[in-house]
């Protein structure tokens, strides 16, 4: 196809991409947090006499005001609306102000009173290692016997890994705009990647139906993750504000405050034994996966699932024994980021790789290259998966060349025998990543697509554009399908009402699940065309010659007979004939993901649709003096198959590498006991 621009690229240069904040409603009153101060304790005090007087202040609501279930978590009731007795982290919400302005809220913020009885937090992994803090009994997953294999290795050492948390870092924050309306209902316009389970935790709180509930979600900008949980929240409280007010609330988290209480990537520590031939084939591994999950559950043990189903990464190990367990702190309960665990257990195994290497004075490429899938035989995931298309030689082959590695790793060795302080590296680092949720029945999309007299076109789905370009594909995926010119689709605001029960936008499924609803109804739409139009044409023609439902063709904006080329109308036109014949232009679609059959009791089988494979070559130099670190050169190639849309997907791919390297370059995440700023 030829190349398709970004749905919104225009408006995103021009301003006109109108996001959450940009929507213009009248009666609106300002939401506002109040939240702990300390990370741990127990609430002794409050007292809100004195703030309710503040001029603009409408309401000041605490735990006892919400009627629903006051709980935000969404596979576990663990995470609380507004605290009741005790606070888990710096931030968590004690009480909510709705104000005219956010200066008033702020006014009266200060003169809340709140005593809380601060007790000793637990910040890191090891604190919680020490005080036994599991979120859930730890997991095992096994392949060969790791143990008997490991003490019978010529060569064996064992190692950790300690890998920070990252800030998500959209460009929007967290935000929320709850319209109330008649009785119980109540409009959700929120900046989620996940509509649904915004609806669903929004009515349990308001004690509402699933019904009276509808979010909606243009764009956002930017989520990573960040906003597949946490978007919740802020939609939530603005709704229990606005509920009680009877009046319009938004709430749009400062980036202070957005940093200070949302979820970010989960930190691990991970500690591994390796046993491997003299010739670097390694021949098991023993690897303990910890991550920090913060106060709440949230998505941790997902997240955790993904570290395990990913700790061999793009290797072949024949004997592999993965445990892992989450750790409850006091954090901000973290939650899904870009690659949801899957990076931080590839970084352990890579780093096994790299000591091998080292251990054996040889190129860690070789050793890379040694230890891949296999195509034929050694191609057995841990959890018993086939990894089938396995596209790691072909990327290598590939790479090795266009990236001159070879060329550049001798020139590497003599630059660095000729430099005693500035040192340079160069790696080839693969990537497999498994394509699909591992929590099974999340593999569903639904779509609902409605044609109008004038031939245009209007797509529904359940996914959600942040910027990623969703819906430039399943504009296209449209446009292709029915035959018609891009202008003619439009993708709508995704919304519950249209399109109900979705799943969030993750996992990088967006496209093929939605893309695969989107090309449900239409091809239910495009029958419905063939056999009204072939009636049309062959009562036009007396009968002289039949038309077949099966010869209609749907391209270029037309409708034509292809065995009889006279016979061919616009597609508008089309529209038009089956509007006054009584056939209905709109249709849902609907796409589950087939053949995955993972299993959490035996920890094995089908856990993914398919594998994605990428490697980049990265060179670098480090000042060993300052530490001083310069990227020299990334030579990135990944397959990903036949591309909707090139553009797009280069975009992801670069803003993706940049977005890791930010992780494990100059990213890093600092907590205290207590909020600094008090
Ligand atoms: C990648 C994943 C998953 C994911 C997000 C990703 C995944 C998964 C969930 C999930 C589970 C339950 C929920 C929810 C999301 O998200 O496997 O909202 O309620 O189960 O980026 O693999």
């Amino acid at each position: 196809m030829e190349k398709v621009f970004h749905e919104s690229a225009t408006y995103h240069l021009t301003g006109e991409a109108i996001y959450l904040d940009d929507i213009p409603q009248a009666n609106v009153l300002i939401g506002h947090l109040v939240g702990s101060k300390v990370a741990k304790g127990k609430i002794v005090s409050t007292n809100i006499t004195k703030a309710l007087e503040v001029k603009g202040v409408h309401a000041i609501l605490s735990h006892k005001d919400v009627v629903g279930i006051n709980n935000l978590g969404t596979i576990v009731h663990d995470e609380e609306a507004l605290a009741v007795n005790e606070v888990r982290f710096v931030g968590q919400p004690i009480f909510l102000i709705a104000a005219q302005t956010k200066e008033q809220a702020i006014e009266a913020e200060k003169l809340i009173e709140i005593e809380i009885a601060a007790e000793i937090p637990i910040l890191t992994i090891f604190e919680a290692i020490v005080a036994d803090a599991k979120v859930q009994p730890t997991r095992t997953m096994k392949t060969g016997d790791a143990e008997n294999i490991l003490a019978l290795s010529e060569n064996k050492f064992s190692g950790s890994i300690e890998i920070g948390g990252q800030e998500h870092w959209y460009l929007e924050t967290q935000a929320s705009l709850c319209i109330p309306g008649e009785g119980n209902e109540m409009k959700v316009i929120s900046s989620t990647q996940n509509p649904t389970e915004v609806q669903m935790i929004v009515a349990e709180n308001l004690g509402v139906s699933l019904h009276e509930v509808e979010v909606e979600v243009r764009r956002l900008g930017g989520g990573f993750g960040g906003k597949e949980t946490n978007a919740h929240h802020v939609a939530t409280w603005a709704a229990i504000l606005a509920k009680h007010c009877k009046q319009p609330v938004k709430i749009k988290l400062t980036r202070d405050e957005d940093q200070k209480i949302t979820g970010k990537r989960h930190p691990y520590f991970i500690e591994y034994k390796v046993g491997f031939s003299q010739e670097g084939i390694i021949q098991a591994i023993e690897i303990d996966i910890h991550s920090n999950a913060g106060s709440a559950r949230d998505l941790s043990m997902s997240i955790l699932e993904r570290s395990m189903l990913h700790a061999e990464n793009a290797y072949f190990v024949e004997n592999m024994t993965i445990k892992a367990t989450a750790w409850k702190t006091n954090l901000p309960s973290n939650t899904a980021f870009r690659g949801f665990g899957a990076p931080q257990s590839m970084a352990a195994m890579e780093n096994i790789i790299d000591e091998i290497a080292s251990f054996l004075s040889v190129d860690a490429a070789e050793i890379r290259y040694k230890n891949f899938y296999g195509v034929e035989s050694r191609n057995t995931t841990p959890y018993g998966q086939l990894v089938s298309n396995n596209r790691l030689y072909s990327i290598w082959n590939e790479l090795i060349q266009t990236s001159d590695y070879y060329t550049r790793r001798k020139e590497i060795q003599r630059f660095n025998a000729s430099n005693n302080y500035l040192k340079k590296g160069l790696a080839i680092t693969p990537v497999k990543f498994g394509i699909s949720f591992t929590t099974s029945f999340l593999n569903q999309a639904g779509a609902l697509v409605n044609i109008y007299t004038d031939g245009t076109v209007l797509v529904n789905h359940g996914g959600v554009e942040m910027g990623q370009g969703l819906f430039t594909k399943m504009q296209q995926i449209a446009a292709l399908e029915l035959g018609v010119s891009l202008e003619k689709i439009k993708v709508n605001a995704t919304n519950t009402s249209k399109v109900p029960n979705t799943s969030p936008t993750a996992a990088s499924s967006g496209s093929d699940l939605n893309g695969a609803a989107v090309k449900a109804a239409i091809l239910t739409l495009k029958e419905r065309f063939q056999e009204t139009i072939a009636n049309y044409f062959t009562e036009k023609n007396k009968g002289k010659q039949i038309s077949e439902n099966k010869d209609i063709i749907l391209k270029n904006n037309l409708v034509f007979d292809w065995r009889n080329p006279e016979r061919e109308i616009t597609f508008a036109q089309a529209a038009t004939i089956l509007r006054l014949k009584q056939v209905s232009l709109s249709a849902t679609g609907f796409y589950r993901t087939p053949n995955i059959n993972f299993s959490r009791e035996t920890e094995s089988g089908n856990a993914f649709h398919y594998f994605a494979f990428g490697m980049a070559v990265s060179e670098v130099s480090i000042d060993i003096l300052t530490g001083e670190c310069v990227i020299e050169r990334a030579d990135i190639l990944h397959d990903v198959g036949e591309s909707i849309n090139s553009n797009i997907d280069i975009g992801q791919i670069e803003g993706a590498f940049v977005q890791g390297l930010g992780w494990v370059t100059s990213e890093e995440m600092k907590y205290n006991a207590k909020d600094k700023k008090n």
